[in-house]
């Protein structure tokens, strides 16, 4: 608990160009939950090189994905917004917890399956212990919540596993974090297979709607998503397509199923897969012109990164200092 509020973390990996699914599954609920908590969102840049990166391509897409979280509505003098390789506190606790995580539990992992088999040429020993960072970032800050989607779900278990594991060590060292899935835009899916989820890693950009398209590629992908023959708009698993595209719209209108289908009863998939198209770009425009004018104040989002930075690495400290106090290195002299 900080300044009588409860603590959020939350990050996003500067891998690829960011889809409508992370927006509308991550960003969007980050915005809308901010002002409840004391926040920290961070471009986690160290999980990024668990998979190898053009070092000059990594650089540009972290200050991109920073500049996104303040122009998608984080204010980063109430949101602690900063680069996770600025605070060397991950890394450190990281280290400890590494020493309370087991190789069976890590195993277990889908996501570290899923991306081993992706890259069989570098299944490297970060790629494995991937989630004990991801572990590290949340207790750091002793947060209270982390919203994600739903397929971090499993990394959010294992992070309560090690608090509960240290805890029943060391004594009420960690606050044991809940996840937060927000109530629409959990998972978003391919507009070109909809039993797919939509993915930055896609290799048919079709596939994707990316926050920087401009209204005409969006109209123009979502004129061409994949739907069926039935040619009702109506929420149902039959429907996979439309209903994706009703989750979209719902998502990006704060509108309802029902309200959709009521909306479009009698209408075609033309009109429907129009309204789709100026929804998401009735959110991403706005979005896409606040980060054009960012982009231009290139002190201001210096300043922003030193001052966060500095916030986050104040407020790890005081974490990573009782856990070093707890598991018995010794006490530093001044
Ligand atoms: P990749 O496809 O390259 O593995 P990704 O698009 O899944 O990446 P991540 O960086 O792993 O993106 O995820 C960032 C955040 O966005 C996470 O909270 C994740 O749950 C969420 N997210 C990603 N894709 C979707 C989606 N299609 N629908 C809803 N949420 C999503
Ligand atoms: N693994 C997450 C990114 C991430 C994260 C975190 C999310 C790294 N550390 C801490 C929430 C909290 C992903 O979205 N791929």
């Amino acid at each position: 608990m900080l300044d009588g509020k409860k603590t959020l973390f939350s990050g996003m990996q500067a891998t690829g160009n960011l889809t409508l699914g992370n927006y509308l599954g991550a960003l969007k609920n980050w915005v809308g939950i901010a002002d409840e908590y004391q926040t920290f969102y961070s471009v986690v840049d160290m999980h990024s090189i668990t998979v190898r990166q053009d070092p000059a391509e990594l650089r540009k897409r972290a200050r991109t994905l920073l500049t996104l979280y303040i122009a998608a509505g984080l204010d980063p003098e109430k949101n602690c917004i900063y680069y996770q390789s600025h605070v060397s506190g991950h890394a450190e606790l990281a280290w400890i917890l590494n020493c309370f995580t087991y190789m069976g539990e890590l195993n277990r992992m889908t996501q570290f399956k899923d991306k081993a088999a992706k890259h069989a040429d570098n299944i490297n020993a970060g790629l494995f212990t991937y989630p004990v960072l991801m572990a590290a970032d949340i207790l750091l800050y002793q947060a209270d919540v982390v919203p994600v989607g739903i397929d971090q779900k499993q990394h959010l278990e294992i992070t309560r596993d090690i608090a509960m594991r240290f805890n029943s060590v060391y004594g009420d060292v960690f606050t044991i974090p809940e996840v937060y899935i927000g109530k629409s835009g959990a998972k978003i899916m391919s507009l070109q297979d909809p039993l797919k989820k939509m993915s930055k890693s896609d290799e048919n950009p079709n596939s994707s709607i990316y926050l920087m398209d401009d209204p005409d590629t969006i109209i123009r992908k979502c004129k061409r998503a994949v739907t069926d023959s039935e040619a009702v708009v109506r929420y149902s698993e039959e429907q996979p397509g439309i209903k994706n595209l009703i989750d979209i719209y719902c998502s990006c209108l704060d509108k309802t199923p029902a309200e959709t289908e009521r909306e479009f009863d009698g209408k075609g998939y033309g009109e429907f897969k129009t309204a789709v198209g100026e929804a998401v770009v009735s959110v991403l425009k706005p979005l896409q012109d606040r980060f054009a004018d960012l982009t231009k104040n290139k002190d201001y989002l210096d300043g922003v990164i030193k001052t966060n930075a500095e916030k986050a690495a104040y407020f790890s400290n005081k974490t990573l200092r009782k856990v070093q106090k707890k598991v018995g290195f010794p006490e530093r002299i001044r």
